[in-house]
């Protein structure tokens, strides 16, 4: 069984540069009836499991967060604390799954590992691709050929890794649950980019929320126009039809990562970050095609 969870804020959640966060302290699962523990997990907070792809700001793990060292000005210390990095990756994660399979956790809740800049990853940059910094470092210059077409896809490093994971998951009894953002991919996407690039002639131009073409380029966002998160565009009661398949192939992609109609080997459920936002029948079609 599937499940999409939609949920209005979890912003708090993810903002808090703690390890690790147990959703609802230990709360008997409901949604789906079954008994079990859900486990939230900050993925870039939880463990770091392979130096190699750490970003360039990363700290040591064990570093005093509160040590303001030569910055005696908070506004400098807090300004620098917000852009450290610590290098928590899905190889730590996963060397951690026999702790939390003694734990009892049964789902467990990701913050999103796809391709995004910044550190928290809603600012969706691939959701083709696993970010590097929580995999294999600099795995997604090999990929060549990509387009908007899912036959082009491969599967990088730093995917690989990501699906390792989730055969180790599951071999420990434990779902997988993956958040994102579906209703929109940040400007400096390769969505973003093609349209921004190629204007009309994009693949995509009928896909983003374009508010003028000329003189200047500008788009709807998640803070009304010219914002960092490029809207999709709207469409009756969803989005675009182009965009809604291109989303509809990526969940099948993580959902049944080998094609081959079992989908053992992929994500077990979704958590929608921007359901608030998100048209009812996008959102109703995106279930239905989950399961
Ligand atoms: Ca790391
Ligand atoms: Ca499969």
């Amino acid at each position: 069984m599937f499940s999409l969870i939609r949920t209005l804020s979890v912003s708090a959640v993810c903002s808090l540069a703690v390890a690790s966060t147990a959703l609802g302290d230990g709360a008997r699962v409901s949604a789906t009836g079954e008994g079990g523990w859900w486990y939230r997990v900050h993925v870039p907070r939880f463990c770091n499991g392979n130096e190699q792809n750490d970003p360039p700001n990363a700290v040591h793990w064990s570093s005093q967060w509160e040590d303001r060292g030569a910055d005696t000005d908070a506004y400098l210390f807090f300004r620098e604390a917000d852009d450290r990095r610590y290098g928590g990756d899905l190889q730590g994660l996963q060397s951690r799954l026999p702790y939390l399979s003694r734990l009892g956790v049964t789902t467990l809740l990701l913050s999103p590992v796809f391709s995004a800049s910044g550190d928290i990853g809603y600012m969706v940059v691939d959701m083709r691709h696993i970010k590097d910094t929580l995999g294999v470092a600099q795995s997604a210059k090999d990929l060549t050929g990509e387009t908007h077409n899912p036959s082009t896809w491969s599967f990088s490093a730093s995917d690989r890794v990501f699906l390792g994971f989730l055969r180790e998951a599951h071999s420990h009894g434990i779902r997988v649950f993956v958040e994102t953002l579906f209703t929109g991919v940040a400007k400096e996407s390769w969505i973003g980019d093609h349209v921004l690039y190629n204007q009309k002639a994009s693949f995509a131009a009928e896909w983003i929320d374009v508010t003028q073409w000329e003189p200047r380029f500008g788009w709807r966002s998640d803070k009304g126009s010219g914002g960092r998160v490029v809207r999709f565009r709207r469409h009756l009661d969803g989005l675009d039809p182009g965009a809604e398949s291109y989303l509809f192939a990526i969940v099948q992609r993580w959902m049944d990562p080998n094609a081959d109609g079992d989908p053992s080997d992929g994500v077990d459920g979704w958590i929608m970050f921007d359901a608030a936002t998100a048209p009812t029948g996008f959102v109703r079609r995106l279930g239905n095609h989950m399961r």
